[in-house]
């Protein structure tokens, strides 16, 4: 498999090397954090009053945890590091509810996220041979213009269409004869249902690759893309309080997300001690960024669970990888007293080749006790006359789940298009509980 490098002395930099990197680059954003009100404040209760104080990575200890309550608290500008003059852009969260979370970036802060985006783009074989369809959501939302920045930059023709209109989508696809794709998983999946609805043949299509992110998803969601479309995905995590899209990225191994270590320092710990958790055992991802200087964020509590992977990636890249996001400490449902993450319900009905492209899960109360709902949609092959065929496949579902999770959901099957798609980042789990 050949490897393609957009910048092979980071990229391949050695570990004495990017432990280097980091040092300089954790004493510079303390430096400018304390610039900062919020972290002017908050670090020297910790006893950092300068980035003198910061002698080796292990100083990170020092270094107070930050969470996203912290900086809706200091909303508009209390984690501002530098003159409001100096920032060209900012982006707020996606969050629906109360004040939102807002990032700025300079010019040079925009040049580093979009060199990162280059590497991540150039280590999955894209090149200025693609053209690239940006289904993403543009506008306050990370996730499409700051891709956008990095396949412009790396020479791709990009198509900045924006997220929704699937006939759209496909007009453009087939028009321009599109190579790479930027979506949600859920989106990727929901446009293939629709493709022979609104006359696309595959064949029509030119698509080679597909990049997917924003929302957790399982293994067996990317195979079953991979193999309705018959195409790459690559997995792309990030979140927008650390610049969104691509601080994380698979290569052509697919074994993993390298973080790219020269920008973030990710931490796995465990979320109620705050230790580290073991080489190689799950826990919440912890990120620090180097590389904005209009606002450092330190520690930031990400809520999202993963690993690292131990070992080295076969690309030769030593930035280390982390597995793929199991769910949020916060997303995790707990029915009858059993805890069970969203991602464990996707992954075993998406194994089933019965199951459609879309599901939903909903947690209700049944008089004192919990009663889980696993709603899916079934394959049009599925649905003939013979409602025995049904019930033996509602049972299946039934079972492989209760295998998993240890919990009896009720099934209900639905035709393929008839539960609700979001345009932006899927809404697969209704807690009815407390409403
Ligand atoms: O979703 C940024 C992004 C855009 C990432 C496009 C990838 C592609 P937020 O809206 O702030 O930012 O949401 C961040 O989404 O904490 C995770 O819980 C989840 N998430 C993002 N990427 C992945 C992924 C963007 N690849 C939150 N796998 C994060 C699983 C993901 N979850």
């Amino acid at each position: 498999m050949g490897i393609n490098y957009y910048n092979k002395k980071v990229e391949c930099a050695s570990r004495e090397e990017l432990d280097s990197i980091q040092l300089e680059g954790l004493k510079r954003a303390v430096e400018l954090a304390l610039n900062s009100d919020y972290y002017g404040k908050k670090l020297p209760e910790s006893g950092i009053t300068s980035s003198d104080d910061i002698k080796s990575l292990d100083d990170l200890k020092r270094l107070p945890f930050t969470k996203k309550n912290d900086l809706r608290d200091s909303y508009p500008y209390g984690f501002l590091a530098v003159d409001r003059s100096d920032v060209v852009r900012m982006h707020a969260s996606s969050g629906t509810t109360g004040t939102p979370t807002t990032i700025y970036l300079t010019a040079e802060d925009l040049d580093r996220s979009t060199e990162i985006l280059c590497r991540s783009l150039a280590g999955t074989g894209a090149s200025s041979e693609d053209v690239f369809q940006n289904m993403m959501t543009y506008g306050l939302f990370t996730g499409g213009i700051m891709l956008h920045y990095g396949a412009e930059k790396l020479g791709m023709m990009v198509i900045p269409v924006s997220s929704g209109n699937t006939a759209r989508q496909f007009k453009m696809m087939k028009d321009f004869q599109t190579t790479a794709i930027h979506a949600t998983p859920s989106y990727m999946l929901y446009l293939y249902s629709k493709m022979e609805e609104l006359g696309i043949k595959r064949s029509d299509l030119a698509l080679k690759r597909g990049y997917v992110g924003a929302e957790p998803h399982s293994e067996d969601v990317r195979k079953k893309i991979e193999n309705l479309w018959d195409i790459d995905i690559y997995n792309c995590y990030g979140l927008s309080e650390m610049n969104g899209p691509g601080l994380a990225f698979e290569c052509s191994y697919k074994d993993g997300l390298h973080v790219w270590e020269d920008s973030y320092i990710p931490e796995i710990i465990n979320p109620d001690t705050l230790e580290p958790v073991k080489e190689g055992e799950y826990g919440e991802l912890v990120l620090t960024i180097l590389h904005r200087d209009a606002m450092p964020i330190l520690r930031y509590r990400t809520r999202d669970l993963t690993r690292f992977i131990p070992g080295k990636c076969r690309c030769g890249r030593l930035h280390r990888r982390i597995d793929r996001i199991k769910g949020r400490s916060d997303d995790m449902l707990i029915i009858n007293g059993v805890n069970v993450f969203p991602s464990q319900i996707e992954e075993v009905i998406m194994r089933m080749p019965e199951v459609g492209t879309n599901y939903l899960i909903i947690a209700q109360k049944s008089g004192p006790l919990d009663k889980l709902i696993v709603k899916t949609e079934v394959t049009k092959d599925v649905i003939t006359d013979d409602t025995r065929d049904l019930y033996s496949l509602k049972a299946r579902i039934a079972e492989n789940l209760k295998t998993s999770i240890f919990i009896n959901p009720v099934v209900e099957l639905h035709e393929q298009g008839s539960l609700p798609v979001s345009e932006g980042k899927a809404k697969r789990v209704i807690d009815e509980r407390n409403e």
